[in-house]
């Protein structure tokens, strides 16, 4: 995987893994797909620390200094030699999540909430009270629009405060898995860059399993339709 970051603009690529090179870059370029992280979860539980380590490595601060504006970041991608431009949003905690397209209109206008191609739950390990937020959020979005083909992530951060947690990760494995229908779940602790590009390889991996799946079995109908025949796809 490939990344690079802005928060306003499409910088140079920077390396991340040595299965993409610039000859994919060159023939993925024409043909890059934007796609829109969402990245929500209550006060304080690391969604920023995350985002920086991710488009910024090693930039982590002890210092608390909360969201107060929606903020967009720009990493571009490159998973399975195909071109993403990301889009990271990084909000304010929101009170919950707009129902329908006007409400977002009115009070979150330009946060691509409803239309984000993944999500990012984020809660704290030392704090029930942050799952409980993500937990009442994720019934929200599942029952505010179509999530089909929507990949969502459940992340507890600060691993590296492990010991103070207040659930265990099977009884939160549990949960998720029986009753979130969510893509999957991982811990990570920003403070220590730990599992961050994993996080983001996953969410990538997921979406562009979805973006090509999709497009292939557009193709493959569209071939129908053209030969006039009928195959089962
Ligand atoms: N120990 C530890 N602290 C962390 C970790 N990630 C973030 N923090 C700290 O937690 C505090 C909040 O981090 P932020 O990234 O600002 O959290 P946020 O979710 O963006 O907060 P809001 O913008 O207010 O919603 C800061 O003091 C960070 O230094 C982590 O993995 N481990
Ligand atoms: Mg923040």
């Amino acid at each position: 995987m490939f990344v690079s970051s802005s928060t306003c603009d499409l910088p140079p690529y920077r390396r991340m893994s040595n299965t993409a090179n610039a000859k994919a870059l060159a023939s993925s370029d024409s043909n890059f797909n934007q796609v829109t992280i969402s990245i929500l979860g209550a006060p304080s539980v690391g969604k920023t620390s995350i985002i920086q380590q991710f488009v910024n490595p090693h930039t982590f601060t002890d210092v608390y200094q909360q969201t107060t504006m929606h903020q967009c970041y720009y990493p571009a991608v490159i998973i399975n030699d195909h071109l993403y431009e990301l889009q990271v949003m990084d909000y304010p905690t929101i009170s919950q999540f707009p129902v329908d397209s006007l409400y977002e209109w009115t009070h979150y206008r330009g946060y691509r909430l409803r239309t984000a191609t993944a999500y990012i739950l984020v809660y704290d390990v030392t704090s029930e009270q942050s799952f409980q937020y993500i937990h009442a959020l994720r019934d929200q979005i599942f029952s505010s629009r179509n999530m089909h083909d929507v990949p969502v992530f459940v992340v507890g951060n600060k691993h590296d405060l492990h010991d103070e947690r207040g659930m265990s990760r099977r009884e939160v494995i549990t949960i998720i898995k029986k009753q979130w229908k969510c893509s999957g779940y991982i811990e990570c602790s920003a403070k220590h860059n730990w599992h961050i590009i994993m996080l983001f390889k996953e969410i990538m991996r997921s979406i562009d399993d979805h973006e090509h799946t999709y497009k292939q079995t557009g193709t493959r109908m569209q071939n129908v339709l053209g030969r006039n025949k009928c195959v089962i796809l």
